[in-house]
């Protein structure tokens, strides 16, 4: 039997500073995606969560004028705010400085001892505290008298320290067995090939303890050491799902993980360490790892340190979630970078949302009010053109299921916005005002358009939750009884059952 159940993670995030757009982005994507496959009939488990150790954060609170962990408790919080005003469907929320986190990671820090993997060296090397990451020296240049790192433009430092190795060579075959046995661990395509070549350049041992600062999980047996902060942040993604008890529900029907989505910032953490650490570990590793592109402002990434950022909450009182959410999924072309602007959200809240659905809608369920007696039909007969819409959807639901197991979030966004513009063409070629003296054809021409309303709106439910509810509403069908099996069904909607227009539900912006 197939398995359905399904688990998806985004990144957890620094609580070095409030979120940003950036953050928004992977979450609500992460939502489309928990959204979909729940509304597919598969049991999800979705995690989110903030990364609350090292240097990086230790930073930040110092110079706040912070104890570290009280810095914490409050941006976290933020973070876990932010769950909510965009309506993220998580299942749970973790931050590395829980107890049940910190308990997994001393135990797969022990099994990998136990394996055989982590010695006691002296690491002699550039380290980045702004991405918490090790160069090689052939990573770094000479810039403004500075040296910084080629693949983040971060400042890197030069750290001489006694430190625990973790045998990250020893893995190398193995890992490069492992991409080519799981062809599509590693998407995009492109991406992948960036890896796979690192890997093949050489893997050398991984620093995985520091000494210099005191912010995080001690290494058990040595105080002296904090565990690196990216093998305490990836364990999260077993942690919660109460590592070490393999034997747990949640382990078991959830791991490994269908599907990690993160920038492609953080793929070489996920696409490497994070396989070898749990192949060390005896455990598989995930499924899929899914590196997105970056939120840029101007020609840069939107980041914090760069001080470019849009604040989600600010677009989101301005124009409203839904609206943001379905700007981020329709505009930044899944996989790329993509630019954003307050200009380009306020065309495509016009031209797609209410301009093309939102139309649609509005004119079916007025027209319906006004000849139909606020009712659907109950008389209709399908002609070809009727099927040929109806079935559009039908037709295309197997190649919808295959787009979104390979996040191929553009198809699927572009097959919503097609079928609307169809639909509004069938409107305007059947002509349903012309039809009055033809009742049946009226009938049918609102029949079949409530039920691609109701098509749509299940479509369009992973993306903008709130105006799928309203416009399903409208036709007096709950949001908690869909499916998208239920897609395939061109005759769902009860003859004769009464009907409830929400109204509008994009409001057009006009500039004046
Ligand atoms: O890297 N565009 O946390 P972080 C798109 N704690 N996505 C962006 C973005 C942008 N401009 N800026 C950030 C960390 N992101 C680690 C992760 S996981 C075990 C540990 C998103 O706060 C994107 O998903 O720096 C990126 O990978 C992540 O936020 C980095 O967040």
């Amino acid at each position: 039997m197939q398995n359905k159940n399904y688990y998806i993670t985004t990144p957890i995030y620094y609580p070095s500073a409030k979120p940003h757009m950036g953050h928004a982005y992977s979450s609500i994507v992460a939502d489309v995606f928990a959204r979909f496959k729940r509304l597919d009939g598969y049991k999800v488990f979705f995690l989110t969560g903030t990364d609350e150790h090292g240097q990086k954060i230790e930073n930040a609170a110092k110079k706040n004028k912070k104890n570290p962990k009280d810095f914490c408790d409050e941006i976290s919080k933020t973070f876990k705010d932010l769950t909510k005003i965009l309506n993220l469907t998580n299942d749970d929320f973790i931050r590395t400085t829980e107890k049940r986190h910190s308990e997994a990671v001393k135990n797969l820090w022990n099994k990998l001892h136990k394996n055989g993997d982590i010695y006691l060296s002296k690491y002699k090397g550039w380290y980045s505290v702004s991405d918490e990451a090790y160069y090689n020296e052939d990573e770094v240049i000479d810039k403004d008298g500075k040296k910084i790192s080629i693949l983040s433009n971060s400042i890197v430092e030069w750290v001489e320290e006694e430190s625990f190795f973790f045998k990250l060579s020893k893995w190398q075959n193995k890992l490069l067995e492992f991409y080519n046995q799981n062809p599509n661990f590693i998407l995009p395509k492109s991406r992948k090939n960036e890896v796979i070549s690192f890997v093949k350049s050489g893997l050398k041992d991984l620093s995985i303890s520091r000494k210099s600062f005191s912010w995080g999980i001690k290494v058990p047996n040595d105080k002296k050491h904090v565990i690196y902060v990216w093998l305490d942040a990836l364990t999260n993604y077993i942690s919660a799902l109460n590592y070490p008890d393999t034997q747990s529900s949640l382990f078991k029907n959830f791991w490994p993980a269908d599907l990690h989505l993160i920038g492609k910032d953080i793929l070489r953490f996920h696409a490497i360490y994070w396989p070898a650490f749990l192949l060390s570990a005896d455990i598989l590793p995930p499924k899929r790892v899914y590196g997105h592109g970056w939120i840029l402002s101007g020609e840069e990434k939107m980041s914090k340190s760069k001080g470019n950022i849009l604040d989600p909450i600010e677009i989101i009182k301005k124009y409203g979630i839904d609206q943001l959410r379905y700007y981020l999924v329709k505009e930044v072309s899944f996989g790329n970078d993509g630019n954003i602007s307050t200009e380009s959200i306020e065309s495509c809240i016009n031209s797609d949302l209410a301009n093309n659905f939102g139309n649609f809608c509005q004119r079916t369920l007025s027209f319906a009010e006004k000849n139909c007696n606020n009712q659907v039909p109950k008389n209709y007969n399908f002609l070809e053109e009727d099927n040929e819409l109806l079935n559009s959807f039908s037709l295309n639901l197997s190649k919808i299921r295959k787009d979104i197991d390979n996040q191929n979030l553009n198809e699927y966004i572009k097959f919503i916005i097609a079928r609307s513009f169809d639909s509004n063409k069938y409107f305007n070629d059947s002509a349903p005002w012309s039809q009055k003296e033809k009742l049946e054809r009226l009938n049918t021409i609102i029949y079949v358009s409530l039920e691609v309303i109701r098509k749509l709106s299940i479509l369009l439910f992973p993306i903008i939750p709130q105006s799928a509810e309203k416009s399903l509403k409208s036709l007096n069908v709950s949001v908690s009884k869909i499916s998208l099996e239920s897609i395939n069904n061109h005759e769902f909607l009860t003859k004769g059952g009464s009907l409830n227009n929400q109204g509008i539900l994009f409001k057009k912006i006009i500039n004046k």
